[in-house]
This record gives structure tokens, sequence and C-alpha cells, in this order.
């Protein structure tokens, strides 16, 4: 495994399985559930054992297959803070982190040998007399979560869709998708015990709190604004100076949408610190950003995971 280069599926569960095997004191690797074709949705918990229970993180990446650069962003975050043990020492001993680095794993082989540009997962509905759509495939996982799930709000393009053809398909109910149930289930079973939950998606530099449903601010919004500057700040010190990521609520940086997973984990599950990354570039590359640009972007994903875990830890 390395960062020079974006991989397929089976190199980044290998490296994922071999690092538990190396360091089986600070790594855990298991499986929270299936796709829909059946691949595992493998999760790296990465932690020093410590004799209470410890707040935890969990970071989920690839729930939209072309986004090539949260899986690797992610496995980056994985590997820097078990490799360079000493320098995420406060985050590691203080936090249990979870990293989820491909929610969507069907839709991440698709890109790989199909579709490179595929933004769904890869779920059929049964061909059956009433099914109208018998040719469209996937469901966006970000639109199926069950909070707020398939609300019109102040309607958008990229706001969830009931049309099956659409790229932004909300499914037939919410958690209909067994990569959403999946994580759900496992994020809700460790509601007491997750603080921060970090999303990252490509593409648009901005960092993103709840609400995306909706344009009411949401009640902490005094606490998750100061928060998001502080990791927008943190990538600016991390970059050098030249990305300055926006910050707000969706409805404001972007569009409004239901059903996205950072809605649901602030308002079903109750987890405090939610955040969603649109990370490099501004469009010029998209989706496609050039394996040039991984370490230095996976850098700055992890200076805002390391600003947003100093801050909650030390107030
Ligand atoms: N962005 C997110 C998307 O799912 C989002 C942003 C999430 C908007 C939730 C509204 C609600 O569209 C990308 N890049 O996918
Ligand atoms: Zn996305």
């Amino acid at each position: 495994m390395n960062w020079q280069r974006y991989h397929r599926l089976g190199t980044i569960y290998q490296f994922m399985q071999d690092l538990a095997k190396q360091f089986p004191h600070l790594v855990e690797v298991f499986s929270i559930g299936k796709s829909f074709e059946g691949r595992d949705l493998l999760v790296a918990k990465i932690g020093k054992k410590q004799n209470y229970e410890k707040p935890a993180i969990f970071i989920e990446g690839g729930i939209h297959a072309r986004e090539w650069i949260s899986p690797a962003t992610v496995t980056f975050i994985l590997r820097q803070l078990v490799l360079n043990y000493d320098l995420n020492q406060d985050i590691v001993n203080f936090y249990d982190v979870y990293i989820l680095p491909v929610m969507n794993p069907d839709g991440y082989e698709f890109t790989h040998t199909k579709d490179r540009l595929w933004r769904k997962n890869r779920s059929k509905a049964p061909i059956s007399l009433g099914n109208l759509f018998p040719g469209c495939v996937g469901v966006d996982l970000n639109r199926n979560f069950g909070f707020h799930w398939a609300e019109p709000s102040i309607k958008h393009i990229r706001g969830g869709s009931s049309l099956p053809c659409v790229e932004t398909y909300q499914g037939e109910s919410p958690f209909s998708e067994s990569e959403s149930r999946a994580v759900s289930d496992f994020v809700f079973s460790k509601r007491h015990l997750i603080v921060i939950y970090l999303s990252y998606h490509s593409y648009g530099e901005k960092i993103v709190y709840p609400w995306s449903y909706t344009a009411q601010p949401v009640y902490d919004v005094d606490d998750l604004h100061p928060m998001a500057i502080e990791m927008s700040n943190a990538i600016f010190d991390e970059s050098l100076g030249k990305k300055r990521f926006e910050v707000g609520s969706s409805p404001f940086v972007q569009y409004s949408a239901s059903g996205g997973s950072d809605d649901w984990v602030k308002g079903s599950a109750g987890v405090k610190w939610v955040f969603l990354l649109e990370l490099p570039d501004k469009g010029k590359y998209g989706f496609l950003l050039p394996a040039k640009q991984i370490v230095p972007t996976a850098r700055a994903g992890l200076a805002a995971l390391r600003a947003v875990s100093s801050k909650v830890s030390y107030t």
C-alpha cells in the first residue's frame, strides 16, 4: 500500500488486515456488515487500551463511489495514527478511532471497472410487475439515512430524488440499503461513546455541519461553527497557506438535501461534533483528482481530525 496512486478495494482491505496483524495492541479490524453484492464493510479500530471506556471517533469514507480521494485520505489517516504513533499519541491514547474507508465497496469497484463517475451503490430493485424502473441501478447512500428522510425541504437538483434512475435516488424507504443500515446500526450501538463523526467527500474544499435538510440553524451552531473554523485554520496551516476551506451548513455553502449520514448521526444518534468535509479540489479536476495530490490532501484531512479531536478533549 502507498499513497502515490489510488487502490482497488482488495489492496485497501489487505492493508487494513496487515496493520492489525502487525500492531495487535493498537489495531483491530472487523466487518460491520455486507454490501448489496456481498462485500464486507471493513472497519479499523485504532486505540491504546485503557482501563476505562474511551470516547470514540467515527470516520466515514467512500460513501460515494467516484470520490476516490476519500478512501485514500482516511486510509492515510489510519496509517499515520498507527505508524506515526508518537505524533498522534494524544488522539490514540484518549480516543478509540473507528475508520470505515469504503462504505460503498460495490460502487467503488464499479468505478474501477466500468464507470469512473458512478456515485451510488449497486443495488437493484427486485424485478416485479410493480417495478416501473427495471433497468435502473443504485441508491445514493447519502440520501438513504432515516432522519427527515425524503423531506422536500428546499428542493434542489442535488437533493434526494424518488426516481430510481437519478443520481441522488433516496431509495425505497429509510435504510432500505444494507450499507446505510450497517453503518447506522453500528453507530447507534456506540452512540454513548461516539463524540466526533467525520464524513469525507469530494469535491469543493468545504467543511459542512448539520443541518442539511433544512436552512434552520442547528441548536448548537454556536459550538459547531467555531469548531469548523478551527478545522479550516488547521487545514490552512497544514497546506502552507494554499487552501482555505469554506465553512457553514449545507444549504448555505452548497445545497440542501435530506437523508445524509451527517444529519442522522446528529439528529438521531445524538453525536455532538458532526462534520462533512468536501476535500479538494474546487473543480479543476473534480472527482478525478490527480494521484500526486493524494498526500497533501490527506495531510489536510488529518489536520482537520487533529484540530477537532484536540479541542474536544480539552474542553
Ligand atoms: N457531497 C454531499 C452530498 O451527498 C451533502 C454533500 C450531504 C449535501 C448531505 C446535502 C446533504 O451531496 C458530495 N460531494 O457528495
Ligand atoms: Zn460525496
